[in-house]
């Protein structure tokens, strides 16, 4: 539409990206912007969010809204119980459009693909100019990511990470990998020793702003998931940073090779616990990585501890970022394995005698938070070994996690775990039986089940589900190259054995309660 106004730039600022080094923002002169904040119901509620995530997402947002007014930044900032609240961020635009006359809209393209097809439509529906700039908080492009994909029938991450290596120089020595390798992943896959005991992070007392979300999302959100008890996420820059002093101070050291050991009732371990404060768009990526590699510099940290951080965050957060772009939108339909199950309950209510699950999900609705490895091989390897139903199954994860996004989630749920995408970004599915988790953890000891058992009254429900899993995928796995030789072991056992194994995993699935859906959306 052509522009009517001689009015400011309108700079819409969405609650995952609140610094003030944004594209939007950069070159712009205070007198001549207005800034627009929305607390809107179609974002608190398309999922039913954990409560803690909107607590975390409200809570950072006028906070940042506040450190902008001291900059002396004009900010139109609505909450969500204004009485006018449009609703939505169009209905928001269109609103501060009315009241603003802008002249132009200037956004940062949204980490959704939904709400990417929302704010193509603005052009045609305000009249003012309508500017969606790329987000260069992350290292990569799309387009770079986009060419480096073209014609690979397969993604691998390993591949990309090193082209980030490259672009940012991070542990590079000339044009090799400091220290020869570009992977020390080997080294890090240390079981958690007995007694094994992290420092605790610093937790965060909310204060008048938190407290003020708390009581809105008490009432609001009453009935979503998970408990605020525990709210103690860092909701300004200066607590991320805190947040960050202390990871470096007394975590990264161990981070590294006990980066997939799990224990019983220790939620955070050695892991940075930043991923809120990044995706929020509080800490830098790249400075933390830079961070990192001036520890390993100073002889304070390991590479392998060193190069795992950073592959986590230049390898695995750009690539999935990119992945999602590059996939969307048929990724949030795949199905490769044509998984129909529905979601079980326990993963609402944590009501399970499997102890990992149970833990795992304890954590989950405690601190809207779990680790990678609790994601991945423990709830994670369950869904897929039960065959849950991708859609279920990626709600819930964007549901329950304070640090989830479609963009980072979906990834993660539909091509990593689940194998949905058919294996464009893993090169094989993550399955595992008790054994794993058994020598990664603490949890079995404890169980009720044993994971010594294979099949039968009392074994290990992983047992048999990792053979039944494998059985009925067998056209597709047989193929590949990484888990292929697995059937050899299969095919070596008498015939009774195998048929144990079926029907093990059949009964304890027949057992399964199908959750109420209305847990993830209204
Ligand atoms: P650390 O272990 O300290 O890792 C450092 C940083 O690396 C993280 O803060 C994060 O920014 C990045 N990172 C690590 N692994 C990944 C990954 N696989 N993808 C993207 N970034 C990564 N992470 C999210 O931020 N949001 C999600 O919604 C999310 N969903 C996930 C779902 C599944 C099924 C799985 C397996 C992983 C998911 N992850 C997600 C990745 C990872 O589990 C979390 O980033 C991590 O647990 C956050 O804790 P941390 O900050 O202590 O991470
Ligand atoms: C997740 C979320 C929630 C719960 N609420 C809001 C909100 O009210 N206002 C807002 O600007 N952003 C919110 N978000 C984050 C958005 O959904 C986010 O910008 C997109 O998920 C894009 O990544
Ligand atoms: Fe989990 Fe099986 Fe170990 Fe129990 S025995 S904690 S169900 S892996």
């Amino acid at each position: 539409m052509a522009n009517t106004s001689d009015g400011p730039i309108l700079v819409p600022i969405l609650g995952d990206q609140l610094t003030r080094d944004l594209a939007s923002l950069r070159g712009r002169t205070k007198d001549d912007t207005v800034i627009l904040m929305m607390e809107v119901w179609d974002e608190a509620t398309y999922v039913k969010h954990h409560k803690q995530k909107i607590v975390l997402i409200f809570s950072a947002m006028r906070h940042f809204a506040e450190e902008l007014r001291d900059a002396g930044w004009t900010v139109d900032y609505v909450k969500l119980d204004a009485k006018d609240n449009a609703g939505s961020f169009t209905g928001e635009v269109a609103r501060a459009v009315e009241e603003h006359s802008p002249r132009a809209i200037h956004v940062v393209e949204p980490g959704e693909w939904r709400l990417r097809q929302d704010f193509d439509q603005w052009a045609d529906k305000f009249p003012c100019e309508i500017e969606i700039l790329a987000d260069d908080r992350f290292i990569s492009t799309q387009s770079e990511f986009d060419e480096w994909a073209e014609d690979r029938k397969e993604m691998r991450m390993e591949y990309f990470y090193r082209e980030m290596r490259r672009k940012t120089g991070l542990l590079m020595d000339g044009d090799k990998p400091e220290g020869g390798e570009w992977n020390y992943d080997s080294e890090n896959r240390k079981p958690p020793k007995e007694g094994l005991d992290a420092p605790e992070r610093p937790l965060f007392e909310p204060d008048a702003i938190t407290c003020e979300v708390i009581e809105l999302v008490e009432d609001r959100f009453g009935d979503h998931f998970g408990r605020l008890e525990k709210f103690g996420w860092p909701v300004t820059r200066d607590e991320a940073e805190e947040a960050a002093d202390a990871f470096f101070a007394e975590r990264i050291e161990c981070f590294g090779p006990y980066q997939d050991a799990m224990v019983h009732g220790q939620d955070d371990l050695f892991h940075s616990m930043l991923s809120t404060s990044i995706n929020l768009g509080l800490l830098d990526p790249l400075e933390l990585c830079q961070r990192a590699e001036k520890a390993y510099k100073n002889g304070r940290a390991p590479i392998n501890s060193v190069e795992g951080f950073i592959r986590q965050i230049i390898g695995w957060r750009e690539y999935v970022r990119r992945f999602y772009w590059h996939q969307m939108p048929h990724l949030q339909k795949a199905n490769a394995l044509n998984a129909q199950r529905g979601l079980p309950e326990f993963y609402w209510t944590g009501e399970t005698d499997m102890r990992c699950l149970a833990d795992s999900i304890r954590s989950t609705r405690d601190n809207a938070h779990a680790h990678h490895i609790q994601r991945l091989m423990v709830l994670g390897n369950f869904a897929l070994l039960a065959g849950i139903n991708p859609r279920e199954v990626q709600d819930w994860y964007l549901v329950v996690y304070a640090d989830a996004y479609e963009w980072v989630e979906l990834p993660n749920v539909a091509a990593m775990i689940l194998y949905a995408d058919g294996g464009k970004l893993a090169s094989k599915p993550y399955a595992a039986s008790g054994n794993y988790i058994n020598k990664m953890s603490d949890y079995c000891g404890d169980c009720r089940y044993s994971v010594s058992k294979k099949t039968g009254e009392g074994a290990c429900p992983f047992n048999p589900l990792y053979w039944h899993f494998m059985d009925r995928h067998r056209d597709r796995l047989e193929k590949n190259a990484r888990i292929g030789r697995i059937y050899s072991t299969w095919d070596r056992m008498d015939e009774a054995k195998r048929q144990d194994y079926l029907d093990s995993a059949e009964e304890f699935l027949d057992s399964l309660t199908p959750a109420d859906s209305a847990w993830a959306r209204n």
